[in-house]
């Protein structure tokens, strides 16, 4: 564990990366290729099928070493060690953090508070894939004896953001004689959309809460209680059949009116944006069925076998991960760009932006002193080519760096004459083009008018990974996700930060509870915020009333 260790930033290996980012800054990667023909044959990583090119990154095999050794310096391994065997490293709310137990296989032994964990992941997972097969076969019947045909997710965050994210990727394998819709915003619109073209008698909504208190969740759990009943003649015996739940919490779901036997259960000891693979993920076993999902959990333990054991130069997580410091921290870069080149993975940057920016956007250390260096860069993207089309223009030409991950499958899952070729064509093409760029001689040498040659000058030297699989599959998904989940775990552990708390998702939450009754209250509330708030808080009474 890091606390106890010198600060970050007065470690020996952190003091030689410095001294090397200063030698190796100025380097163009079109000089690294150019001395070195064999880079891109070499700076790959291969493992439980994922291919990983980070040869144009804008390192050496010094910067790589170096690397290597700040992750051992920081005690990755022995963190490693730690949540592996359970220990309470999230030290803020003391807990452990075993997702990688919601994918061991039955047999493994793994140790909470002196009971073995893996038996109940195993027997929610059966009770899981029991529902899962009565619903898809339609022996589970709504209250009028209807199939089942729709299901709703109602979550938010972790309880949310994974469960849409794997239903859209995961689509081609889903059931598509049934509708999947996933409602998390407080806002009404979200509700209102998802239910406007369904049957109260042939949806069946999943509560995902882990705590069963989420104000969001907990406001459309009973809209769509209401909703439920409205169209089904006001008979409560109905919830038994079209509400179940997903929580650590049973007395909050039992208070709201679903029989806990129709609760699936999960523990404190796996975060929000970790639980696409509790029971949080029971939409999208509903969608794809139980098979498909345990084949997605067996992709997820390969990743974790692969970064428990692996050396950490052939480590595809710590790779992945000591890259983003080096941009982040030696570099100064603030952002990191996921492209997947696959329609399917549309929500994966969306996913992702919650597991890193939640995970690593911290400001103090373990021990809670501030930190002296950057911590979590932003994370953002959208699927390729469209965004060739939109922002590349400032990642190919524009002031800042932005590191790339390039995300891109052999197989298409929908082949269509030429498409895929296409696709994979401007995959390769994008990271030739950001690594190489053109410069002022062979913009001259195509014709270009002397004016023109500045604005037409890439400068290249912009860095990305390239991550090649054969086909989107359950158990790819399951690997991809582990990788990125590792990699923010490396990266934490490097920074000496607690990943695994959100305490600044609190501070807002708390104070819409304080405003909530001062926008609802007949009377004119006395208003104590800052001046503009109130301002604000006024207004929208004013106009309200006016309305
Ligand atoms: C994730 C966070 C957060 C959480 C949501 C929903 O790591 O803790 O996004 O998932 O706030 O919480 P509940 O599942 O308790 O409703």
């Amino acid at each position: 564990m890091s606390i106890g260790m010198a600060p970050l930033t007065e470690r020996p290996a952190w003091k030689a990366l410095e001294a090397h980012y200063q030698q190796v800054r100025g380097l163009h990667l079109r000089k690294l290729f150019a001395d070195d023909p064999g880079r891109g044959e070499r700076m790959i990583a291969e493992a439980v099928d994922l291919y990983l090119d980070y040869s144009k990154n804008r390192i050496t095999d010094e910067t790589l070493k170096l690397l290597v050794q700040l992750a051992e310096a920081s005690g990755l391994r022995a963190r490693i060690d730690a949540m592996f065997r359970g220990e309470q490293i999230n030290l803020t709310e003391r807990r452990a953090v075993l997702h990688v137990a919601l994918r061991a296989p039955k047999g493994a032994v793994i140790v909470v508070d002196g009971e073995n964990v893996v038996p109940q992941v195993h027997a929610v997972l059966d009770k899981m894939a029991n529902f899962s097969d009565r619903v898809r076969s339609g022996a589970w019947l709504g209250h009028t004896g209807k199939r089942i045909r729709n299901v709703i997710n109602i979550g938010i965050g972790g309880s949310d953001l994974g469960p849409v994210m794997a239903y859209e990727a995961l689509k081609h394998y889903s059931e598509r004689a049934m509708t999947f819709r996933f409602v998390s915003n407080v806002d009404g619109t979200d509700f209102a959309e998802a239910v406007q073209d369904l049957d109260p008698s042939e949806t069946l909504c999943i509560i995902s809460s882990k705590t069963f208190t989420t104000l969001e969740t907990m406001t459309n759990a009973h809209t769509a209680r209401s909703w439920s009943l409205a169209g089904l003649g006001g008979d409560e015996q109905s919830v038994a059949k079209h509400f179940v739940a997903v929580s650590t919490n049973a007395e909050g779901v039992a208070k709201f009116g679903i029989d806990t036997a129709n609760m699936f259960e999960f523990w404190d000891w796996v975060g929000g944006r970790y639980s696409m693979d509790s029971a949080i993920g029971l939409s999208t076993m509903l969608a794809i069925g139980p098979d498909n999902f345990r084949a997605m959990l067996d992709g997820f333990h390969q990743m974790d076998e692969h970064f428990r054991t692996t050396p950490f130069a052939a480590n595809l997580p710590v790779l992945m991960g000591l890259l983003g410091v080096w941009y982040n921290n030696f570099f100064g870069a603030q952002t990191v760009a996921v492209l997947p080149y696959e329609q399917y993975l549309k929500r994966f940057p969306a996913y992702l932006q919650q597991l890193t920016m939640e995970s690593n956007g911290k400001h103090v250390t373990l021990d809670g002193s501030k930190v002296a260096y950057q911590t979590g860069p932003i994370y953002w993207g959208e699927p390729g080519t469209n965004g060739q089309h939109s922002f590349y223009q400032l990642i190919h030409q524009g002031t800042g760096l932005i590191a790339c991950d390039f995300i891109a499958f052999v197989q298409p899952l929908n082949p269509l004459g030429r498409h895929h070729d296409i696709l994979l064509a401007n995959v390769f093409a994008q990271a030739e083009a950001l690594a190489f760029g053109k410069t002022p001689e062979q913009v001259q040498a195509e014709g270009t008018p002397d004016w023109l040659v500045p604005h037409r000058v890439f400068q290249g030297n912009r860095p990305s990974n390239t991550i090649l699989a054969a086909r989107l599959t359950p158990e790819t998904l399951g690997k991809l996700v582990a990788l990125y989940e590792h990699s923010v775990f490396t990266q934490g552990t490097i920074w000496n930060i607690n990943s695994f708390d959100q305490w600044g998702v609190e501070l807002g939450k708390a104070l819409a509870q304080r405003i909530i009754p001062e926008l609802e209250s007949q009377e004119e509330p006395r208003l104590g915020h800052d001046s503009s708030t109130n301002t604000l808080i006024r207004r929208y009474r004013q106009l309200k009333k006016a309305s």
